[in-house]
């Protein structure tokens, strides 16, 4: 580390798949990247303090449920870029966290990150001393990493259902516990491992939290058709994954001419019933989020940031760019929910206002909207077709996009596919294909897209539903593979949900986490048979055969 500036391997764009060393891939400087460390490390010491003060009895509060994690949210790849911001949330943690050491009857027993104080002058140079590295054995390390990514992923995804009112306490306990338990010297590997399991146990039930949180506020997806293309007024951009700000967002833009556009993994947010009544609510324009720096200059309104991901903005729209919840990006504008949660755009819509319409960069639509409830209605249908031999395979891509050109291999994949197998997709991993009108197998289209990438949950129901319907005891013998798509931490929690629901054989790319140690690899290939992926012929042919 001594002649490191930073150290982080959390997301697939990692430098030379090892790990970033003086400034991140994603535009994340040193000290950004070390204030981040700082932040995991004195919130794992507020969670050793909050999970004593259960084992006691005692009950901790929502509050110091959502600091937690809106803490982990912040520290995930491209949400949050602003130093101020992250020291912000160190320094607030320090002070809760020493309000609730005073809770615990045997302090003594608590790790260094849960009893001691840091001051604010200190940060920097205590930063530099608590990161990745600051764990030596590799297994050890890789292990920690692994539940800690999947934590920040489940903390996303918790923090969204919490928007919307749903708070789960048995899924901050555990997510407290095992951020302490990653303090614990005195746990094994095979403890490691069976907490990274665990991880995923509770990532499924993070992922039906939310999903009820959605679904009960916005009713169930069904399949809608999404325009492409762009309107005369005035727009603005919402991307990210946050629903509770859109519908803030489109409350407050009724009758202002304004316009709002879907953007990246916001782009689900047609597929509910309840968005469908804003007239204002126009369609999604443009792509994944590694391409914003041409689309957010083309849009020419205001875009607002409710979440990852993040691309360093050109200065050419940098004064339109608005960040809310975890998201922060330094000279971008922050606009923060009021203590009832709610937030005034009103900066944004008077912005809008005085910009011209977004220029078109595409025409025509995509169809969506295919989660459990919409598929579980075709049900017959697609089981008819499975049985006829119609449908011979399905295929779950999904995961993240990313702007590596070695991920042209999904596209590729998925021109390549048989004409009687389907795409099961979730999260921004689709835009490598959902333009590209594969067709329909007897009305059923042969890109099924279920939503963001917590909606990976819908697929998980969707096999387990075929699953029964078929008659089989597991879900292996389904004729379904896995080629999953990663780049940052929500898809790890995905990925530990998966194998917790005893999915197998799990293909990952488009490369193996950098933060694997060789011996748990091992491990986890003899147990959950989980691969690489090569090229698109050689694995067409081992997927699909
Ligand atoms: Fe590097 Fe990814 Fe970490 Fe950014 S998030 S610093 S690209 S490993
Ligand atoms: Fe995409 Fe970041 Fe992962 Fe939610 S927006 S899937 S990469």
């Amino acid at each position: 580390m001594q002649d490191q500036k930073m150290f982080c391997y959390q997301c697939q764009e990692t430098a030379r798949c090892q790990g970033c060393t003086v400034q991140g891939v994603c535009g994340k400087t040193a000290d950004v990247a070390n204030m981040q460390d700082l932040l995991i490390y004195v919130t794992k010491g507020l969670s050793a303090v909050t999970t004593a003060v259960r084992k006691q009895g005692g009950e901790v509060t929502k509050d110091v449920n959502h600091l937690v994690t809106v803490n982990l949210f912040a520290t995930i790849t491209n949400a949050n870029f602003d130093l101020d911001a992250i020291a912000d949330r160190v320094e607030t943690t320090e002070k809760v966290k020493a309000e609730w050491l005073a809770k615990v009857d045997d302090p003594s027993a608590l790790p260094e990150a849960a009893t001691v104080q840091i001051a604010r002058d200190q940060f920097e140079a205590k930063a530099k001393t608590v990161g990745v590295l600051s764990t030596e054995d590799e297994d050890v390390r890789f292990l920690r990493e692994l539940i800690t990514y999947g934590l920040k992923g489940l903390s996303a995804y918790t923090k969204h259902a919490n928007a919307l009112l749903k708070d789960d306490e048995e899924v901050d306990a555990f997510i407290q516990h095992a951020l302490a338990a990653t303090l614990d010297d005195s746990l094994s590997v095979d403890d490691l491992v069976a907490l990274t399991l665990e991880t995923g146990k509770y990532g499924v039930q993070g992922m039906a939290d939310l999903d009820a949180a959605n679904t009960g506020a916005y009713g169930n997806p069904e399949i809608t058709e999404v325009d492409l293309g762009v309107r005369t007024n005035p727009g603005i951009l919402v991307s990210g994954h946050d629903l509770k700000d859109l519908e803030m967002l489109l409350e407050q833009t009724q009758g202002t001419g304004v316009d709002v556009y879907t953007h990246s993994e916001m782009l689900p947010a047609h597929y509910y019933p309840f968005f469908k009544k804003y007239d204002n609510f126009a369609g999604n324009y443009g792509n994944a989020w590694w391409q914003q720096k041409t689309e957010f200059e083309s849009f020419n309104g205001p875009i607002l940031m409710t979440t990852n991901c993040i691309v360093p903005p050109k200065d050419s729209y940098k004064g339109r760019m608005f960040t809310t919840g975890a998201a922060g990006y330094p000279g971008c504008a922050h606009i923060d929910a009021d203590a009832e949660g709610h937030k005034d755009f009103s900066a944004i819509i008077e912005m809008a206002k005085s910009c011209p319409a977004p220029t078109e960069i595409e025409t025509g639509k995509i169809v969506g909207g295919f989660a459990h409830e919409q598929v579980f209605a075709l049900a017959d249908k697609v089981v008819d077709a499975v049985k006829s031999g119609a449908i011979r395979k399905f295929v779950v891509m999904a995961g993240c996009d990313g702007r590596m050109k070695s991920r042209s291999y999904y596209k590729e994949f998925a021109e390549k596919l048989p004409k009687d197998t389907v795409i099961l997709t979730a999260g921004c991993a689709k835009y490598k294909y959902n333009k590209l009108n594969l067709g329909d197998i007897g009305g059923i289209p042969r890109v099924l897209d279920a939503g963001q990438c917590n909606d990976s949950y819908s697929l998980a129901l969707i096999a387990l539903k075929l699953k029964e319907i078929f008659g089989l005891d597991d879900v292996n013998d389904l004729p379904i593979v896995f080629n999953i798509a990663w780049y940052e931490q929500k898809a790890v929690i995905v990925l530990l949900a998966l194998l917790s629901l005893g999915v197998k054989n799990i293909h990952l790319g488009p490369t193996l986490p950098a933060f694997l140690s060789p011996n748990v690899t091992n491990v986890l290939v003899e147990q959950f048979g989980i691969g690489g992926i090569t090229n698109v012929d050689d694995d067409l042919k081992t997927m699909i055969g």
